[in-house]
């Protein structure tokens, strides 16, 4: 049984391709800046959208077809579509996945029944991983839909709703361990406050870093070795999440001794919503090295809310790539579509087109921001313009050698600061486009 009889493996035919279903940019195993292009982009498919989502909006209901769907929750139903969502995946020849631990399987009508139908489907995505050698990304519990959840799960004033949450983690990191997930991720879902007059905000943070160590350490007990993250994002669903941007992240997690545990999984939306660019989370928290795996899509500048749509926008994917080579490039996490196609592209062969564009535009910025680099003229303006930091007296200073006293005597004596030089941001903006 295939769930798409006229589609093969996708394959890479060059810039020069009219075919639209072939990579144009993305070739696995082409060398860029010593490593292949399938190593620096690490391509990651998500469950929940591509596998999950049907298009629902608050207007109206889901419009996706899915043939490969029988119409109920069942158990039969869930390892039918782990199949199909192997079969995509490995069509498409990306080499990772991610999921929730709902997105698999169905929620039972009590914990243990949960466990079990997650279970059942994760023994046949264990199989279809040997298969084809596809991996896990990470895996993730989802801690926000179910309305036990409605006041965040461990930020809940229920007690027992962060009990629930624990249980299901410990779940979750036991079949991401039993799979070989490479990280594990917390998005803080419904963790965050709608008004502070009902909100111990204090206590709720302090129970949050409380849920994460209680997390770092199960996976020291069970032997899991994989990276954590934690994935800003500044609204949706509360009015306030605590973990609002990668500096609000970072702080949280300095606070709470957490540092040496978790990296930061960057979304693209989520940068945008927080009222920054994708390239500013990045070098925030590389520049904290803390930089971890980023959930690659892009939103719509004139709409407000996370709309989660395929990145195609080039300038986009440079930029990115561009500060992910600054500092050493994904380790331990990818390129993870966390995208969905529009309500409006309801055919199975649009979830193919959708990420073949992805993958090509990561494939074109890579290939882009190795050739910045390479060229070396963005890096020279750069190094030129901090060129003072680098001998006499910006160098003393960085060596601690100064004080605000020793400052002042060097100032009183010179009257005034040397001459700024420009900036030179239209020269560089020219520059940048040169390479695209
Ligand atoms: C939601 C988040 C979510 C996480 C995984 O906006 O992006 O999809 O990536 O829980
Ligand atoms: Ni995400
Ligand atoms: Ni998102």
């Amino acid at each position: 049984m295939t769930a798409f009889p006229d589609i093969d493996r996708i394959p890479f035919e060059g810039p020069d391709s009219k075919n639209p279903l072939a990579f144009r940019y993305y070739d696995a195993d082409e060398i860029v800046d010593g490593k292949a292009m399938r190593d620096h982009l690490r391509f990651s498919v998500v469950y929940w959208h591509t596998f999950r989502g049907q298009g629902a909006d608050p207007f109206g209901p889901g419009t996706a077809v899915r043939p490969w769907e029988d119409g109920t929750d069942s158990v039969e139903n869930a390892q039918q579509r782990a199949r199909v969502a192997f079969e995509f995946i490995e069509k498409l020849g990306a080499p990772f996945y991610a999921f929730h631990d709902r997105d698999v399987a169905p929620e039972g009508a009590s914990l243990r029944e949960s466990n079990e139908n997650l279970d059942a489907v994760v023994s046949v995505l264990k199989e279809e991983q040997e298969r084809t050698g596809i991996k896990l990304l990470w895996g993730t519990a989802n801690l926000f839909s179910n309305p036990r959840y409605m006041h965040g799960a461990g930020t809940s004033p229920n007690s027992e709703a962060f009990a629930y949450a624990a249980a299901q983690v410990k779940k979750a990191l036991e079949v991401t361990h039993e799979l070989g997930g490479e990280g594990y991720t917390f998005w803080g879902g419904r963790e965050g406050y709608q008004n502070l007059w009902n909100t111990d905000m204090r206590r709720e943070l302090d129970h949050l870093a409380m849920f994460l160590h209680m997390a770092v350490d199960y996976a020291k007990e069970i032997g899991f070795t994989g990276q954590f993250y934690i994935e800003p994002k500044p609204k949706e669903p509360t009015k306030h999440q605590y973990d609002s941007d990668a500096a609000a992240c970072l702080n949280f997690l300095r606070q709470y001794d957490l540092m040496d545990h978790l990296k930061l999984n960057l979304e693209t939306n989520h940068a945008t919503l927080a009222g920054h660019t994708m390239q500013h989370e990045i070098d925030t928290a590389g520049a904290a090295g803390a930089l971890g795996s980023i959930d690659a899509n892009t939103g719509d500048m004139l709409l407000g809310w996370d709309t989660d749509q395929f990145p195609t926008d080039i300038y986009l994917t440079t930029q990115c790539m561009h500060t992910l080579l600054k500092y050493g490039g994904l380790t331990t996490g990818g390129v993870n579509f966390d995208a969905k196609v529009r309500r409006e592209s309801f055919e199975p062969i649009d979830l193919f087109y959708a990420h073949i564009g992805g993958m090509d535009a990561f494939a074109r910025g890579l290939k882009i921001a190795a050739d910045i680099r390479a060229d070396g003229r963005l890096e020279a303006i750069v190094n030129e313009r901090y060129a003072n930091w680098t001998s006499g007296l910006g160098a003393e200073i960085e060596a601690g050698k100064h004080n605000l006293a020793s400052l002042e005597k060097i100032m009183l004596a010179k009257g005034e600061a040397t001459a700024n030089v420009s900036g030179r941001q239209e020269m560089i903006e020219n520059l940048i486009n040169t390479y695209l």
